[in-house]
């Protein structure tokens, strides 16, 4: 069955490449070059990571265009569905000694509508001291700094864990291998990534950063943008972080 939205842009990308094909004078082995590095990035483990570093921030933005409530991110190629439920006080699960900067995590829920919303559910993860994600890495234990917590009546939240640092996209991975081609960098600036549910609203995909941290003006994936920031405080003993989020009440 013709599906009209597949001709429209699939024979446009199509036109778009057999001119792109004319115009750089492309080659066979070239046209090799290409396909096979499309191949080696899925055999690799990398079949997410190198369209997510190129072309996920910008779809992103097309659906944040009109959109109110909290603006979404993009998730990146390394959420895993099924998280462990976290009881108050919630503390992300870890190793004994689990390093870097302890981080406490707050912030509140609410709708476009004005409603708190108690019994949100977000779904987080991020990266080790190291760098490094859990369940994608290995050497990590299954679901380290990865955990589902619900917010409050008041629709709050609080969680603990530690400040992720910047990602570095692996430099001999096909997608690495493009980015040195290209004389880029390879970091992305320290981030938490979260997905938040709540029954009767939208669910949002967020990215959350630090402002003033390393790339987070050079971002290698481009994702950075104003609405995604967290509050951060410096204490004596951790890092606070705040971010509100705002829901947008399900149509139909
Ligand atoms: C990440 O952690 C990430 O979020 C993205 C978009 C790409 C590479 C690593
Ligand atoms: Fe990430």
């Amino acid at each position: 069955m013709t599906n009209d939205r597949v001709v429209e842009v699939v024979e446009d990308l199509e036109r778009t490449l057999v001119e792109f094909i004319r115009k750089h004078r492309i080659n066979h082995r070239e046209y090799r070059a290409a396909t096979s590095l499309v191949i080696d990035s899925i055999k690799q483990g990398e079949e997410s990571l190198l369209p997510d570093v190129f072309f996920e921030a910008e779809a992103t933005d097309i659906g944040n265009e009109d959109h109110v409530g909290s603006s979404a991110a993009i998730e990146g190629p390394f959420y895993i569905a099924g998280a462990p439920l976290l009881e108050a006080p919630c503390v992300m699960p870890q190793r004994d000694d689990e390093r870097g900067t302890p981080m406490v995590f707050t912030g509140t829920v609410t709708g476009t509508d004005g409603n708190a919303l108690g019994g949100a559910i977000i779904d987080m993860w991020h990266a080790d001291a190291d760098g490094l994600y859990s369940g994608i890495h290995p050497g990590i234990p299954d679901w380290n700094l990865r955990g589902r917590f619900a917010t409050g009546p008041d629709g709050g939240f609080s969680v603990s864990s530690i400040l992720p640092p910047p990602y570095e996209i692996p430099k001999n991975g096909p997608t690495g291998i493009v980015l040195s081609a290209l004389g880029r960098h390879f970091f992305r600036p320290a981030h938490i990534h979260l997905k938040v549910t709540a029954d009767g609203y939208e669910p949002l995909t967020s990215q959350l950063y630090f402002p003033g941290g390393d790339y987070v003006d050079n971002d290698v994936a481009n994702a950075v943008r104003d609405g995604l920031m967290l509050k951060v405080e410096q204490t004596d003993r951790d890092v606070r972080v705040t971010y509100d989020f705002v829901l947008v009440p399900e149509t139909r």
